[in-house]
């Protein structure tokens, strides 16, 4: 390659990188793997090449315009009948015929990905909490049936009803890889729908400027083959694990000394907190405080000593447990499996 050959290829990978990096990864809308996802997608790329064109057609009239202004100051290029022509063409035809297609296809696209599901498909209620998702399995009579936060897992290939709530402010559900974002409106129950027609793991967003940690509310949708969700669902539906040892049980007593247990549940104990997420199942889930940090043991001692420093103003204080209180502690809830 020679050296201007370099320089061509440095400078157009330099402009196309960041777009390119937009079009895929886990939180891209433009890397769809769902159906409704697709369709989207097929939409925008039409949509932005439409728009550029039009964009570019602007500016090269608004250029020549200004130029010519320039040099004959005096004369109109055009006679009355020719620029009432061009208003007609430019003004009025163009843009119809540029938008009434795009309008007719998202009116379109809108009606298939949302059509109605049959009644008995599998139902998620998700009620947006400052600033993490409460997450509740529904049976077909509409009772909830296994609770849990963060963290929702469907069976690929089949569409989930989600009923989208929330109890303070206006959130926002978005999972970009799959489906558009649906507000979760205080006092209505908004639905929506999603598959997922490839196993994974996809991180959803709140899209909806909802208070200070708006930015880390986020959560994860497994998508995963029917067996695998089938023994995720049972085991979400148990109550919690006893205590194996003596060290669990008394990280269970320091659960309840320390006051965790007046904001969070522990299903099978006295534990019925409802400030904060479902703490039953806690050491199934892969992060802690919506996806901020991973769910491990460093991240998991961290975040009960003091959580406003993972997350600034979040609704959970911190707390001021000896190390051999936090250790007992740890291991009780590493074993909620
Ligand atoms: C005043 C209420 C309150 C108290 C007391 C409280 N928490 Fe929390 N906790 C919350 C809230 C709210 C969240 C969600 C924070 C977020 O993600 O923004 C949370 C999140 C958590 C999480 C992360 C759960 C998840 O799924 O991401 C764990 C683990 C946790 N708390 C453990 C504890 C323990 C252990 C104690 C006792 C030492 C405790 N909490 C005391 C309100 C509380
Ligand atoms: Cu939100």
């Amino acid at each position: 390659m020679s050296f201007s050959q370099h320089v061509r290829t440095t400078v157009l990978l330099g402009a196309t990188a960041p777009f390119l990096s937009a079009c895929e990864g886990p939180q891209s809308a433009l890397d769809p793997a769902g159906s409704a996802a697709e369709l989207i997608t097929r939409l925008w790329w039409p949509t932005l090449f439409v728009a550029t064109l039009v964009t570019l057609l602007v500016l090269t009239l608004l250029a020549v315009a200004i130029f010519r202004a320039h040099r004959q100051r005096s004369a109109l290029p055009l006679n009355a009948r020719q620029s009432r022509n061009l208003v007609i063409a430019g003004g009025i035809i163009l843009p119809l015929a540029a938008t009434i297609p795009f309008a007719l296809s998202s009116f379109s696209i809108g009606r298939t990905m949302d059509a109605p599901l049959p009644q008995d498909a599998m139902t998620v209620e998700v009620i947006g909490k400052q600033w993490w998702w409460e997450v509740h399995y529904l049976d077909e009579a509409g009772n909830r049936i296994a609770t849990t936060a963060n963290e929702i897992h469907i069976p690929v290939g089949e569409a989930v009803r989600f009923l989208l709530k929330s109890d303070n402010v206006i959130h926002s559900f978005w999972l970009p890889n799959l489906k558009g974002k649906t507000d979760m409106m205080p006092g209505r129950t908004n639905v929506t729908s999603v598959t997922a027609d490839e196993p994974g793991v996809y991180r959803g967003q709140c899209a909806e400027y909802c208070g200070t940690q708006h930015a880390l509310m986020a959560f994860m949708l497994v998508a995963e083959e029917p067996e695998a969700f089938d023994a995720w669902l049972d085991g979400q539906r148990q109550p919690a694990t006893m205590p194996q040892t003596e060290a669990q049980a008394s990280g269970r007593d320091v659960f309840f000394e320390a006051g965790c247990a007046g904001c969070h549940t522990i299903r099978g104990t006295s534990a019925s907190g409802d400030l904060g997420p479902d703490l039953t199942h806690i050491a199934s889930r892969r992060t802690l405080a919506s996806a901020t940090v991973p769910n491990r043991i460093g991240h998991l001692g961290g975040w009960i000593t003091d959580p406003q420093h993972v997350k600034p103003g979040s609704r959970m204080p911190p707390s001021d447990l000896s190390p051999v209180e936090l250790k007992t502690l740890l291991g009780y809830l590493e074993s909620l499996e």
